[in-house]
């Protein structure tokens, strides 16, 4: 049986977002991992706008945002219920959560990573705007222990890859914060069973070279 072919960069947050809504929804994809800087061509036929991670089904639709192949694997099979149906008013904080780090908190957060390519501002003053949506995930957090209520929704899942690397810029400073919940919050999924294997690593696919399962039924 042919599977759905996904290209992907492991360490790519989108890719992860990604990865995470297969793998929780227990379907297999063939997976083929690509280098940024030489991005195969079968996958630019199919998405000339480059960026990973990109989807392709079996009927040859293309799926090249991450949060729609998060929406297409979880609407097939969502065993523990991250599209939160039944309650129309968190899906749609779940939805503004994730629109507010994909426009605002990741444009900050490039900035802040490679602060020394934007001399117009600090690097400090970078980091101070990312930590706006940071303060707002600390407040959630205080009201239950993941974003919209006790147990992980999509938010959580296509949220914590860029407040991993928020956190990654500068591990010392981020420790030293106030921001226990989010601390706490995000270690608990780095060492879930679902990042570990989410972060496995597969050889960089060529044209002539095999591809790799990942995800599928547990
Ligand atoms: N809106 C896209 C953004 C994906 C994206 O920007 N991915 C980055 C890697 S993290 C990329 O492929 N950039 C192209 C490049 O660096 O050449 C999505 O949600 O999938």
């Amino acid at each position: 049986m042919t599977l759905p072919t996904l290209y992907s960069f492991r360490r790519c947050p989108y890719a992860m977002r990604a990865r995470l809504g297969i793998y929780l929804a227990n379907r297999a994809v063939s997976l083929r991992e690509i280098v940024l800087k030489h991005k195969p061509e079968a996958m630019l036929a199919l998405s000339p706008k480059g960026t990973v991670p990109v989807l392709i089904l079996q009927n040859g639709t293309v799926i090249e945002e991450s949060f729609e192949i998060m929406c297409w694997a979880l609407s097939q099979s969502d065993p523990n219920n991250l599209l939160l149906a039944n309650s129309n008013k968190k899906q749609e904080a779940a939805k503004a959560l994730i629109e507010y780090n994909d426009q605002v908190f990741k444009s900050w957060l490039d900035k802040y990573k490679y602060a020394d390519r934007f001399p117009e501002h600090s690097q400090q003053y970078y980091r101070q705007q990312g930590e706006l949506f940071v303060q707002q995930l600390e407040s959630l957090l205080d009201k239950h222990p993941q974003l919209l209520d006790q147990a992980p929704c999509i938010a959580d899942y296509a949220i914590y890859p860029f407040i991993r690397q928020f956190a990654h810029v500068d591990k010392a400073w981020f420790e030293q914060t106030d921001y226990k919940n989010v601390q706490q919050w995000l270690a608990n999924h780095l060492q879930s069973e679902a990042f570990t294997t989410i972060m496995q690593k597969f050889p960089t696919w060529l044209e002539s070279e095999q591809e790799f399962v990942f995800g599928g039924e547990k």
